[in-house]
């Protein structure tokens, strides 16, 4: 697995000499404080300090015993050598996990220090330094200092033991194949430095659907097991973390009842909590979707979600372990004649009124929209909902409803606006960003999850650009603020190098490349339209007769779904206002959401001046030339990119291309026959 393709970003392209030569006066002799040796966190950055700054400068850096021979000095701040060296005030600035970056001048020479409180910081710090390299920023006149945002920062992934992975589009799983872990644990140390590059450090290895094998993760069967892969982890500072089965009581612990409430399965989690830290003591906690589509949970025992998730925060709290607890429950088995119940109601509704009744240990883990990842949704009201419950955003990294790393859709600009959305929870800069970190409503815990996109695909993501959504995820996760397009940027010079013409195109096909999808897709956030169970392609009533509450309502006059408090199911009112009102309005209501707040004729003039019907038909038709022009602006780098990955990229751009035409026939078709109303511009409607 040498390929540029697997490397990923951490492929540390060799620099141009004039460039190599600049750097290395810095970054020759390196001085590696505190006991490397026994701290593997410290050895894995000074493996990676190494092996980066050979490979990028073409020569082998020399590590000195002595720190004043050095110029590169790397160590925790608490090391002599490096506290002598910077000033008090700044390295008080420098959190548990965070680091600092300065070029100082000592005993009449220029010196580098990379310098975090802990290990793990100095593992950040040194990625940061690699970064700049990288992407051949000035090293000569640093001065770095850099907290996460956030205390959490999560990769949830959705495998399954059999090696297959839920919603995985890029091969098998890593971890496990026949039920089994896989011996060979090299492929998850990549993937960990891959994580600990990025700043990711928390990490949930099995499925949230916990299925028979799984239930038994948290068994002597399989913890000798789990505490491997968990060694591997920690030493690039990333802590593990499992999915729990709540009946496992019932499965794997041969009692009767999984009820929260009774003595006897209290204990039994409590001795499970009591194994799982004798194999794993530094284990992160439970992972829990309960009551939710068919999983089980408290309600079985006439239990709310906060006696389930206290009851688990009790077991794990003597350890130090946290629960996280999904939102994602809604009712799953709804008649499709039934227009009183609103899925995207649903998450606000079951947990609002229990605000302040979890344990301080439970994070609430919120999707960022209250549907399920599609396209395009307003963001979840939730996050506005509660004052006194720790917080978490999950964001679908894998691309279940956005393409299926088939077709191109960086979600980057997508995550903006959701971590941007200002709540007005405690008026103006409420924004999701501040509540999840925890800032806004001064709450211990809270963070980012994403779902993993990742298989044993040799390129880790099937779509090679489809690393820059994981690549993103992480840097947002640590620094909310950065743009889409200092991420983009960053991101492209690292993968394919600095040529002008690369950096310019791959951007902007990434960039745009979520509003081209949205072209072609579902139309003005009305969502769906797939085929049901795998969820690839075009199927506009696939959903819409089912059990799932996910209707559009389309009939011959009009389409979109009445979410107001005035006609329809209430559901504008979970906002705090200005939103509130805003989406109550058929006027004031932005274009791109009209149709999950309303249900208007066809005829519907939209604030572009279009009405709804030629809408569909010109964003379609425009949606298919731009995934057409998006083949010709990767064929314009014909040359630019070694053969390997262009062609990977190629392929499935073409397969894009072609697939965005299916969706535009069926869609316009559709609508066409609905509708009876002709394109104003006469093109071709089946
Ligand atoms: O998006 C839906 C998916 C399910 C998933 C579920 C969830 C893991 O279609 O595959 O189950 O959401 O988030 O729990």
């Amino acid at each position: 697995y040498a390929s540029t393709a697997y490397q990923a970003w951490l492929r540390y392209e060799k620099l141009p000499a004039e460039l190599a030569e600049a750097y290395v006066q810095l970054c020759s002799k390196i001085y590696a404080a505190g006991n490397v040796a026994e701290d593997p966190v410290l050895r894995s950055a000074q493996e990676e300090l190494l092996e980066g700054l050979q490979a990028m400068l073409g020569q082998q850096p020399e590590l000195t015993d002595t720190a004043g021979d050095a110029a590169l000095l790397a160590g925790t701040l608490d090391e002599p050598e490096i506290a002598g060296l910077i000033d008090k005030d700044e390295a008080a600035k420098v959190d548990e996990e965070g680091y600092l970056l300065h070029t100082v001048i000592s005993g009449g020479s220029r010196k580098l220090v990379i310098a975090g409180t802990t290990s793990k910081g100095v593992l950040y710090g040194v990625f940061h330094f690699l970064r700049i390299l990288q992407t051949r920023g000035r090293i000569d006149n640093l001065s770095v200092i850099e907290n996460p945002a956030n205390k959490l920062r999560m990769i949830n992934h959705w495998d399954n033991m059999d090696g297959s992975i839920e919603r995985g589009y890029a091969g098998e799983s890593i971890f496990y194949r026949d039920h089994a872990f896989i011996e060979d644990l090299s492929r998850i140390r990549d993937y960990a430095r891959l994580m600990a590059a990025v700043q990711l450090n928390a990490v949930v290895i099995n499925n949230v659907n916990v299925h028979e094998t799984e239930t038994k993760l948290i068994t002597k069967e399989f913890l000798p097991q789990v505490a491997r892969v968990a060694e591997v982890f920690r030493a690039y500072g990333i802590r593990l973390y499992l999915s729990i089965n709540f009946a496992a009581p019932i499965q794997a612990g041969g009692l009767e009842t999984a009820d929260p409430l009774d003595p006897q399965v209290r204990r039994w989690w409590q001795d499970r909590a009591k194994e799982i830290y004798e194999h794993v003591p530094d284990f992160g906690g439970f992972l829990v979707k309960a009551d939710s589509e068919h999983r089980p949970g408290p309600f079985t025992y006439g239990r709310d979600h906060a006696d389930g998730a206290n009851m688990l925060a009790e077991a794990l709290e003597p350890y130090g372990g946290i629960v996280i607890w999904r939102c994602f429950v809604y009712n799953c088995m709804q008649d499709w004649r039934d227009r009183s119940t609103d899925r995207a109601k649903a998450a606000y509704d079951h947990f609002r009124p229990l605000d302040g009744r979890f344990h301080e240990r439970v994070i609430l883990q919120i999707k960022n929209g209250p549907m399920d990842f599609q396209v395009r949704e307003p963001v979840s009201p939730l996050f506005g909902g509660l004052t006194r419950t720790n917080q978490m955003l999950e964001l679908q990294i894998t691309q279940e409803y956005t393409g299926q790393q088939i077709h191109l859709c960086y979600l980057v600009p997508q995550w903006k606006e959701v971590v941007d959305f200002d709540t007005y929870a405690a008026g103006e800069g409420s924004t999701v960003a501040r509540t999840v970190s925890g800032e806004l409503f001064n709450r211990p815990l809270g963070g980012f999850a994403g779902v993993a996109n990742i298989g044993n695909d040799e390129n880790w993501t099937g779509h090679l650009l489809a690393q820059a959504n994981f690549y993103g995820y992480g840097r947002l996760a640590w620094k909310p603020t950065l743009t889409s397009e200092e991420i983009t940027d960053e991101w492209v010079r690292i993968t394919f190098g600095h040529d002008p013409q690369v950096v310019e195109t791959i951007s902007r096909m990434l960039l745009e490349s979520w509003s081209i999808y949205e072209n072609y897709t579902a139309p003005l956030g009305v969502g769906w339209m797939v085929n049901p169970g795998h969820h690839y392609g075009p199927n506009v009533d696939g959903y819409e007769y089912s059990r799932w509450g996910t209707y559009h309502f389309a009939d011959c006059h009009g389409i979109g779904v009445d979410r107001t408090v005035k006609t329809g199911t209430g559901y504008t009112a979970q906002y705090h206002e200005p939103h509130a009102s805003r989406y109550e309005s058929l006027e004031e209501c932005p274009d791109e959401l009209l149709l999950f707040f309303h249900h208007v004729p066809y005829t519907h003039v939209l604030h572009s001046g279009k009405t709804v019907i030629q809408h569909i038909y010109d964003t379609h038709f425009e949606g298919v030339e731009q995934a057409a022009e998006l083949v010709e602006r990767w064929r314009s780098l014909e040359g630019k990119i070694d053969a390997e990955r262009y062609e990977s990229v190629l392929e499935r751009l073409l397969e894009q291309a072609e697939h965005a035409k299916e969706w535009r026939d069926v869609i316009n078709t559709y609508f066409y026959r609905k509708s009876g109303i002709a394109d104003q511009h006469g093109r071709k409607i089946y």
